[in-house]
């Protein structure tokens, strides 16, 4: 059977959340790389796979999916070997869908302050105040836990870590997520649960190295 094609690029954070647990999970992916999706997803081929005209896209087996945890919610779902990282147990999954809810959110504070400055304009200074309070947030979540939804590692830790990992792209801010005590325990954790976890963040930081000598 010819593998998943991911719709890719190698900047973006919730691309490289689908690339992360591919490879957790041991998937192969047709990674075919969109320069920029803005452009290239807008097509009338790429709008009908995937009206939102994002990347990552999915497609396998004519099922064409957008959506970064709704996809890794799929790859786990048809592909693990275990359902360890995204449970059939109705009680034990919405816990993982309820962090991935909120991760939606505070990627979307953390958007806020980097994205502005892409387009050379100020950053709010309110944006980075919501960042911080989404901060204090997770760290009451994982109070007294390991992981961040049951007794495991699960997808909601993986997404959650990766949000955190686009802070990068705006240093100058100084937005310091381990200055939370239990963030600060939790995300080394995470990041050593898996060789793939260190290759990806790797591979994220040299594509961020490049677009800096662009
Ligand atoms: N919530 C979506 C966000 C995807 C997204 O915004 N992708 C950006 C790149 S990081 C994109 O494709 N932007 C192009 C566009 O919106 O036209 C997900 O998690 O997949």
């Amino acid at each position: 059977m010819a593998p998943p094609t991911l719709y890719d690029n190698p900047i973006s954070p919730p691309c490289r959340l689908v690339r992360l647990v591919a490879g957790v999970i041991g998937v192969d992916l047709k990674v075919v790389n969109v320069k920029d999706a803005g452009i290239d997803m807008k097509s009338p081929e790429m709008l009908k796979k995937n009206p939102q005209h994002t990347v990552p896209t999915l497609e396998d087996n004519g099922l064409c999916l957008a959506e970064s945890r709704a996809i890794s919610m799929y790859l786990i779902s048809k592909y693990a070997k275990d359902d360890s990282l995204y449970p059939k147990d109705v009680n034990k999954r919405v816990l993982v869908d309820q962090r991935l809810f909120y991760d939606q959110d505070l990627y979307n504070r953390i958007l806020s302050v980097f994205l502005p400055k892409f387009f050379g304009k100020q950053t709010d200074p309110s944006s980075i105040e919501k960042v911080n309070e989404g901060l204090e947030t997770l760290n009451r979540m994982l109070d007294g836990k390991q992981w961040l939804a049951g007794d495991n590692i699960t997808l909601a830790d993986y997404a959650i870590a990766n949000t955190l990992s686009a802070l990068e792209f705006a240093p100058e801010f100084g937005i310091d997520p381990t200055k939370q005590p239990n963030i600060k325990q939790w995300l080394p954790r995470v990041e050593s649960s898996s060789p793939k976890y260190g290759e990806s963040l790797k591979e994220f930081r040299e594509a961020l190295k490049k677009m800096a000598q662009k």
